[in-house]
């Protein structure tokens, strides 16, 4: 072997050996980027909020619902004073309006859903007030979730269960499916229904509330079961 190709084998080896420290180089970083990007997601999901949240305005519009959940808020004055209203996330920015958010019209909160299949609804209440105290009989099964300092804490409700004089402020009302869920201030209530019969329903808040009540595209809505 001459220098000449002593030579050219070192280079060689060099530049295979430069090539493999690149490739472990950049496995590094994408170790690094992903372990940051789980370090994200468990952040995230300490604040159930903040995912249902982003969940509501990526996903939600007033005519389909995806993956059958169904999200709705609850805002306080959304449409001037005593105005309360369900409202779709679509309609929504997620902040609490100062005056008419509106403009006047009837926001449109009606939703459809499909039959026969599993349909949960996630209820988002940013109303603070307390104006009623709810006793009943748990005809749906449903859970409360409620911010706190230390994170989520979860009522859940069973069937037959008797729930008396709960706090509340709102309740979301199927009359003709004898549904009727409370609504405390400040929670997120989660429910699952299944519609057996496709037609228009109406759904509303039996909690007497203002301006609101009993007013579509308020604290009224209809929804349509295909
Ligand atoms: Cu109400």
């Amino acid at each position: 072997m001459n220098d000449r190709v002593l030579l050219g084998v070192v280079i060689l080896m060099l530049v295979v050996a430069g090539a493999s420290l690149t490739q472990a180089f950049l496995l590094t970083a994408e170790v690094t980027d992903q372990s940051r990007h789980i370090d994200q997601l468990a952040s995230q999901f300490g604040d159930l909020a903040g995912i249902v949240s982003s969940l509501m305005t990526s996903q939600n519009s007033p005519s389909a619902q995806a993956n059958n959940v169904v999200y709705l808020y609850v805002v306080p004055d959304f449409g001037g004073s005593t105005y309360d209203a369900f409202v779709l996330p679509a309609s929504f920015s997620g902040n609490t309006p100062n005056a008419s958010a509106t403009g006047g019209a009837a926001p449109n909160n009606n939703i459809t859903v499909t039959h026969g299949v599993p349909i949960k609804f996630i209820i988002s209440n940013i109303d603070t007030a307390v104006l009623q105290n709810f006793t009943s009989q748990v005809s749906v099964p449903f859970t409360i979730y409620n911010d706190t300092n230390s994170g989520q804490v979860a009522l859940q409700y069973t069937l037959g269960e008797s729930i008396s004089k709960l706090a509340i402020s709102h309740t979301f009302a199927i009359p003709d499916l004898q549904v009727n869920i409370p609504i405390p201030p400040d929670t997120m209530v989660v429910f699952t229904y299944t519609f057996s019969t496709p037609g228009v329903y109406t759904y509303l808040c039996t909690t007497p509330c203002g301006a609101g009540m009993g007013l579509a595209g308020y604290m009224l809505g209809y929804i349509t079961v295909t």
